[in-house]
């Protein structure tokens, strides 16, 4: 059997005020935990060390720069890698990145079981707007601070199996599991940091958007025969609830394991990467099914066209 015991780090808020050397003393503690229930690879959430920073408009660019990373791994998050290598366990986790040529992503890593980063995903589907917006309850301003990820949704062979990434938003996106998919992915890991309200209407509470967050994942994982695995960055920061909702979703679509609580809090299943195997070979078997004689407008188009 090809298994990855896998780990969802849920953690709960970041304030502004909290330092790196803080979060990852909360992300160590995580590590331990997953150490003693046997996990091969542990997944954080999104913008895993700081705050959720978007929310807050900012003009100045010094003061946006201190939410970025220039480097990984870097002081901070040194100690994490070392104790990740110490356990021989993978980690995977989001964080501001800011390139050596000045350039600006929302970003997650993926290592090996020795803590060597063997894969690099930047953000593609960035959402919310650029410019402070009045008619909003709050801000969402990924747009001004990232630039979309350049690097496509690759995946990766470790730990005998094909792993891909994505970051939040690019969850409800059908295109971001099936780029994967085509590369034959057994398993997604991505965070995510995912307002509890919708800051354009009120009305669309919590129970909403924890169902779209599970729909877009099982569907995801269903339609791709892939594990997929999600991990919420949660709670109050700020005054701003975040919504928890971590899952591990197996390759037909059933949640296997889900977070209870709005806090740090450790989730696992022994995911066995063969269970995308049947999955793959018949109803799903791309090579097979699919009708890309129909599908152009798919990358030809981006947005919607009607007829007259
Ligand atoms: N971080 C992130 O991508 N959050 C979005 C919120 C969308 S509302 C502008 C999400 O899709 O969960």
């Amino acid at each position: 059997m090809r298994e990855i015991v896998v780990g969802a780090a849920q953690m709960g808020p970041n304030q502004k005020s909290d330092t790196r050397e803080a979060v990852v003393a909360r992300m160590l503690s995580l590590l331990d935990q997953a150490r003693d229930r046997g996990c091969t690879l542990l997944v954080y959430p999104e913008l895993a060390l700081t705050t959720f920073f978007p929310r807050w408009y900012m003009e100045d660019q010094a003061e946006v720069d201190t939410w970025f990373e220039s480097e990984m791994p870097n002081a901070a998050t040194a100690p994490l890698f070392q104790r990740a290598r110490d356990y021989g366990i993978a980690i995977s986790f989001g964080y501001a990145e800011k390139t050596p040529e000045g350039q600006y992503f929302n970003t997650q890593i993926l290592t090996d079981r020795e803590a060597n980063i063997i894969g690099k995903y930047r953000k593609v589907h960035l959402p919310g707007h650029s410019e402070y917006d009045t008619e909003r309850a709050f801000q969402h301003l990924e747009k001004r601070y990232f630039e979309p990820g350049d690097l496509g949704f690759p995946v990766w062979r470790t730990q005998d199996a094909l792993v891909g990434m994505a970051v939040c938003n690019d969850r409800r996106w059908p295109e971001t599991y099936r780029v994967m998919g085509l590369q034959g992915v057994e398993l997604i890991v991505l965070g995510y940091n995912t307002p509890s309200v919708n800051s354009q209407m009120s009305k669309e509470g919590l129970a909403e958007r924890l169902y779209h967050s599970e729909l877009s994942m099982t569907s995801g994982a269903y339609q791709n025969a892939t594990w997929v695995v999600g991990v919420a960055k949660c709670g109050d920061e700020d005054g701003h609830p975040l919504m928890a909702g971590s899952m591990i979703v197996d390759p037909n679509g059933f949640v296997v394991a889900r977070a209870e609580t709005e806090g740090d809090e450790l989730i696992t299943h022994a995911c066995d990467m063969d269970l995308s195997v049947f999955g793959k070979e018949t109803i799903f078997d791309f090579d097979r099914h699919r009708r890309i004689e129909h599908y152009g407008l798919i990358t030809s188009q981006t947005g919607v066209v009607r007829p007259e």
